[in-house]
């Protein structure tokens, strides 16, 4: 057998996972929101916090945004204040589902009007992308309908089809457009972009620089989420991923926390396609929400969860397997897998951080650096940042 431990350490080093800036404001369910002390007020804030998850990480280079969320004066200077704290502004999120106007949808809503105002939106989120030198425009609808009737189902990807033609056109060379899917919620009884081949059908007619986003937490239970993984992959059409994980519905839980073979499953098809660097074009994102869990924590564990999953991935004997299911050898073929999954990877990332002049324990090293305390007591006064809904 390969030792494939030199090849998963030199992956493993150059991973980078990027972080949402929501994740570090209040956020929580429709019956409370718990406020944590020390919580960002700004967006300079949340990329101070994020700071923190790549300094003992050291896979945690960017930050997604999310307008208005993080809307600031000066888009520019964010960006140079990012570079001061050795991160970057990754991804922009557009959000067209808190205005009172989006009650029966933005880019989809029967009134031209408001899908005129849906689009300036998301035009405005291109100007942030050229002033923070982002290349990736996240779009994710809260679009649909609750009642059987509410509204004419074409009609509505016709309205959709036309708004995704008119951002297309304003992006730069460089810039693409992310399409995420998901199920249902807020909308009950149809969403716009329910699914993958709905986001998949869009892209196509788009063009090349307009790819699949997959939430791991967007699907119907039961769904064989690294199938479309693999799907996309053969297309070229996978842009991105929204890491998190769930029991039930979107719980926007810790990535890997509930479901840590399926996240192993999903980083295999990505590891058998050598897609996990940065430069693969595909955008690693975590989308998750520390209701009740401090936040950078919690994001260093995330990472650290990604990163597991991933060692264990890079880890499976390719040519055993390629053998295996050659020779019609079912159980021998799973048994190469699993044999990487029950691998103990923890050792192998500890080198790999101390390798890189890191603490082997990312969680240890943050909790005796005593910014936990220092951002309670010095972020005192000012409103909290959360998800203003
Ligand atoms: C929608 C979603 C989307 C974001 C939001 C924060 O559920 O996954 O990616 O805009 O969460
Ligand atoms: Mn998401």
């Amino acid at each position: 057998m390969t030792d494939r431990t030199p090849y998963a350490k030199q992956v493993l080093a150059a991973q980078s996972i990027e972080m949402p800036s929501w994740a570090f404001g209040n956020s929580g369910t429709r019956f409370k929101v718990f406020a944590q002390q020390g919580v960002p007020r700004d967006p300079y804030e949340k990329l101070a916090d994020a700071a923190q998850v790549q300094r003992y990480t050291g896979a945690a280079g960017s930050v997604a945004l999310h307008i208005p969320w993080d809307k600031v004066e000066d888009y520019a200077d964010l960006a140079r204040h990012a570079a001061e704290l050795n991160v970057r502004i990754g991804t922009i999120n557009s959000n067209t589902f808190q205005d009172d106007d989006y009650m029966l949808g933005s880019v989809c809503h029967p009134d031209a009007k408001i899908r005129r105002k849906a689009v300036e939106h998301l035009l405005e989120c291109v100007d942030i992308m050229d002033a923070t030198g982002s290349t990736d425009l996240k779009l994710w609808f809260a679009d649909g309908t609750n009642y059987p009737g509410q509204d004419s189902i074409a009609g509505r990807q016709d309205r959709l089809a036309e708004v995704l033609a008119e951002v297309y056109a304003r992006l730069g060379d460089h810039q693409r457009l992310l399409l995420e899917y998901k199920l249902f919620e807020p909308s009950f009884y149809t969403t716009d972009v329910p699914d993958w081949g709905t986001a998949y059908a869009h892209c196509l007619k788009l063009g090349p620089r307009a790819q699949v986003v997959i939430d791991t937490g967007h699907h119907a239970p039961g769904t064989n989420i690294e199938f479309i993984v693999a799907f996309l992959l053969r297309e070229g059409r996978l842009g991105g991923f929204d890491f998190n994980s769930r029991f039930y519905a979107d719980d926007d839980l810790m990535v890997g926390a509930a479901d840590p073979f399926q996240l192993f499953r999903i980083m295999h098809e990505l590891a058998l396609r050598e897609v996990i660097l940065p430069e693969s074009g595909i955008a690693y994102m975590l989308d998750q929400c520390h209701n009740i869990e401090p936040k950078i924590p919690g994001q260093i564990r995330s990472i650290m969860n990604v990163q597991e999953a991933t060692a264990k991935a890079l880890l499976v004997d390719r040519d055993a397997l390629e053998a295996a299911q050659q020779a019609g050898d079912v159980l021998g073929a799973n048994a190469v897998l699993m044999d990487a999954y029950n691998t103990d990877v923890r050792p192998l990332l500890a080198e790999v951080r101390a390798e890189q002049g890191l603490d082997p324990d990312p969680l240890a090293a943050y909790a005796a650096s005593g910014y936990a305390d220092r951002i309670k007591a010095d972020r005192v006064g000012g409103s909290q940042a959360g998800w203003g809904a």
